[in-house]
């Protein structure tokens, strides 16, 4: 039974997260998606809301389960017993990062390989944080992420503005 871990800090999932995730458990057995309970990166949703947006946006999908982690990448993997970490590669800004991401989790778990899947055209150009800028100014965000969670993106907003 093959296992696979998609971490991310998904502050939110967008579609390009998603297309990750459908494409990763059509590979895998069980696809744990792994989010970074990591106040540090001063995330603009709480790892509770972060873990809620994607259980509703993931719920049809039954290999996929979402859970939150501490600590070291590695660490979790090993706790969850999972042979792969699975990375999206957008552009080449993201491969120096990804690389040396992989590497170093690869010296620490040499029982671990990341395996990278490549972005779907159409969501080459998408991130979180482009997303969160386009939805602090009032812009349409409906063609980045779901509607569920468009709705709880602009909510945030709404309540940062006042
Ligand atoms: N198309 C394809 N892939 C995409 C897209 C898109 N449009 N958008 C994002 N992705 C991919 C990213 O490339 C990434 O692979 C994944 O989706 C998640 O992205 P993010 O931005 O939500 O998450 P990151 O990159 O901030 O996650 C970083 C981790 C939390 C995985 C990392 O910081 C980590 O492992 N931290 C734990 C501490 C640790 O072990 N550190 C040592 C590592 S060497």
């Amino acid at each position: 039974m093959l296992k696979a871990i998609y971490p991310g800090s998904f502050d939110p999932v967008t579609y390009g997260h998603l297309d990750v995730i459908r494409r990763s458990c059509k590979i895998v057995d069980e696809l744990i998606v792994g989010v970074l309970n990591n106040n540090a990166k001063m995330p603009l949703f709480s790892a509770e809301e972060r873990v809620k947006m994607l259980e509703e946006v993931t719920k049809d999908l039954t290999n996929v389960k979402i859970v939150l982690f501490n600590g070291l990448l590695i660490d979790f993997a090993r706790q969850q017993g999972a042979a792969v970490v699975i990375r999206g590669l957008r552009a080449i800004t993201d491969f120096e990062y990804e690389l040396q991401m992989s590497q170093t989790n690869h010296k620490l778990e040499p029982g671990v390989e990341t395996m990278f899947l490549t972005t779907s055209i159409e969501y080459s150009y998408l991130s979180s944080t482009t997303v969160k800028e386009i939805a602090a100014f009032g812009g349409d965000i409906s063609q980045f992420v779901p509607e569920a969670v468009a709705v709880e993106l602009e909510k945030k907003m709404k309540a940062k503005r006042r």
